[in-house]
């Protein structure tokens, strides 16, 4: 049973950071969906790169809402440098959890409410696709086979007990965010995703998974390119052999 004060604390300011690129036709009905959500002091950062395709604006056209906030870096800093300005942005603004997601709908905003309520008992709540058996909708086998290896590959080389390791959906207690050093963290992609869950688990954050349904995406492109997986490939074994010290 959660403590009261506890999960109160943890509840009082959470953020959700978002970051985009592209992301005009699917930004809209995440913040819709995330503004309707049973947490009124829910508040919603979107961390822009400049889009050409303006999902800033987009964004913009809430600010009757002084819920929904705007970060444009200006420039195509990619997801991984995205994350850690707004993270900071977040702890700047007194957060008290944290949440991030993908912006193209593939992480439906009705789960957040269960991602916050694990932060009682857990540091670090995940977003699972893999707890659950395999809850996945509109992925190809050989996409399905890519991630299941990444997160058997991930788990094997770093130790990491989580059954999804990639997963963009999580919730963070935000000192446990903020003791990961993730400012210090200079990879992109699923790697930086790994990287963070590493730090948490070096640090002993505790580590809980919720499961939840993840859609593929039904507009706009990925960006994740193969460069990414191999760059977080990589990024594994470097974790394995020059771990970042504990704090
Ligand atoms: N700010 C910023 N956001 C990015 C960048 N690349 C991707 N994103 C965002 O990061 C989130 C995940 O990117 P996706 O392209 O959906 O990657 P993915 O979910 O691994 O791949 P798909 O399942 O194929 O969509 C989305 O909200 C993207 O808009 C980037 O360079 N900068
Ligand atoms: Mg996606």
């Amino acid at each position: 049973m959660y403590t009261v004060k506890m999960s109160q604390t943890v509840t009082q300011r959470p953020w959700v950071v978002i970051p985009t690129y592209n992301e005009r036709q699917n930004i809209g009905q995440l913040i819709d969906g995330l503004l309707a959500l049973p947490v009124p002091n829910l508040m919603i950062l979107v961390v822009d790169d400049h889009s050409p395709d303006s999902t800033g604006e987009k964004v913009q056209s809430y600010k009757d809402t002084d819920r929904v906030h705007l970060l444009d870096t200006g420039a195509r800093i990619g997801f991984g440098a995205s994350y850690q300005r707004g993270f900071d942005y977040a702890v700047e603004h007194k957060a008290s959890a944290i949440i991030h997601m993908d912006a193209d709908l593939s992480h439906d905003p009705v789960a957040v409410p269960d991602l916050i309520a694990g932060l009682a008992d857990a540091d670090v709540v995940i977003g699972s696709r893999y707890t659950n058996g395999i809850s996945i909708v509109n992925w190809p086998m050989i996409r399905l086979f890519i991630s299941l290896g990444a997160n058997a590959y991930a788990r094997i080389v770093t130790g990491l007990t989580a059954r999804d390791t990639t997963s963009g959906f999580r919730a963070w207690r935000s000192d446990a965010l903020t003791k990961t050093n993730y400012q210090a963290m200079k990879v992109d992609g699923y790697g930086f995703l790994i990287a963070m869950l590493f730090a948490a688990h070096r640090n002993g954050s505790s580590i809980a998974e919720v499961p939840i349904v993840f859609t593929e995406r039904q507009a706009g492109k990925s960006k994740m390119s193969k460069r990414i997986m191999f760059e977080s490939f990589l990024l594994v074994l470097k974790l394995r052999l020059n771990p970042p010290a504990r704090s």
